[in-house]
């Protein structure tokens, strides 16, 4: 039988998870595992590359388990799981960090971000080091396909040129070379308050999130920064307020912004632009809403990831005994 293409993605569960996290990440996730062998985990461990409350962060992985069965994400399908449940991915990354340049590192643009606004004196090593843990999550599945948003190619984008460096160094098929796929509407959702900056979980300005109350999810949209003038068009240098709530629009009706675009041609008010937004989010996130709810409710979450922990560790263990032992390390046969 022909092997199956493996996709591979995840969340870290730094802070509540934003409609952006929805449409860029959670929603696509579903719709692989009917054709991939299919592999999501919470990353916990990198959710402690910036400083985090215990209890928090406890809770919030729960969540996030609840939200990714909420989305469709099936355990029969899809190998659900915590990354630090599983030890390979934290013994690979202390191999892989001996193989990736500092220069590297440092080009990333979600440290430039992050770090700029930390105190130079108080910048964590892990923050620093962060791709190399997501470099060692993707290559130990021997992932094809890695659904992300527009803020993670970058990474995925490293992940292959390590791979290949590793190939080459070793002389063999070590790695496959895997390719980030972003949705074709909403690899990037802006703030509602400041359209120029993504909707981040871990920076919440202008985030619509998905444990809002409906009614303060409405109010949030209604009073988003738009620009002056009235058609509905997107332009993302002159209209950005506009062009970010087209996509929402878009991407929750699967349709491409041409067509939303054509949907609210003759619109000629913002509010009732707004109305038709607000209704759309709340449609798709009330059923979403209810089944997290009864999700967390239902008491099955330990089980899905203690089952996913134990199909994970078999492959990943598979391809760390095979890293150890090319790149010299003493394993007993
Ligand atoms: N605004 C967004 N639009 C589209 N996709 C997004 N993603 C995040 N924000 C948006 C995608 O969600 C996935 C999970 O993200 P992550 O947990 O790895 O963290 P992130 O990419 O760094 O996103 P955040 O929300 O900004 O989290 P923090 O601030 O904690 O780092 C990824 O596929 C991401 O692209």
């Amino acid at each position: 039988m022909e092997e199956r293409k493996r996709a591979l993605s995840a969340i870290k569960p730094t802070g509540n998870l934003t409609l952006g996290n929805y449409i860029g990440a959670l929603r696509e996730f579903s719709k692989f595992q009917d054709n991939y062998e299919t592999f999501i985990f919470i990353a916990d461990l990198h959710a402690l590359t910036l400083p985090i409350d215990p209890a928090f962060l406890r809770s919030n992985t729960k969540d996030i388990v609840a939200f990714y069965l909420a989305a469709g994400l099936d355990p029969n399908k899809t190998t659900i799981f915590l990354q630090s449940d599983v030890s390979a991915h934290a013994e690979l990354n202390s191999i892989l960090i001996n193989y990736v340049y500092m220069g590297e590192l440092s080009r990333m643009t979600q440290f430039k971000d992050k770090s700029q606004k930390l105190n130079k004196e108080a910048i964590g090593v892990g923050l620093f080091a962060y791709p190399v843990l997501m470099i060692s999550d993707i290559l130990l599945y021997n992932t094809d396909v890695v659904p992300v948003g527009d803020d993670q190619t970058q990474h995925v984008e490293l992940t292959r040129d390590i791979a290949h460096r590793m190939n080459e160094r070793y002389k063999k098929e070590l790695f496959k070379l895997p390719q980030a796929i972003k949705p074709s509407v909403g690899a990037r959702i802006m703030s509602l308050s400041d359209p120029s900056k993504k909707m981040s979980k871990s920076d919440p300005k202008g985030d619509i999130f998905l444990k809002d109350d409906l009614n303060v999810i409405r109010k949030k949209i209604m009073s988003a920064v738009t620009d002056t003038g009235h058609e509905i068009k997107y332009d993302q240098e002159n209209k950005p307020g506009i062009s970010n709530l087209l996509t929402i629009y878009a991407s929750l009706s699967n349709m491409s912004i041409q067509d939303a675009e054509k949907h609210f041609e003759g619109v000629t008010q913002y509010g009732e632009f707004k109305k038709a937004v607000a209704d759309k989010v709340i449609e798709v996130l009330e059923p979403f809403q209810q089944k997290y709810k009864e999700i967390l409710q239902s008491g099955i979450i330990d089980k899905v990831l203690d089952d996913g922990a134990k199909k994970a560790s078999y492959i990943a263990n598979k391809t760390l005994r095979k890293v150890k032992k090319t790149v010299g390390l003493y394993i007993h046969e």
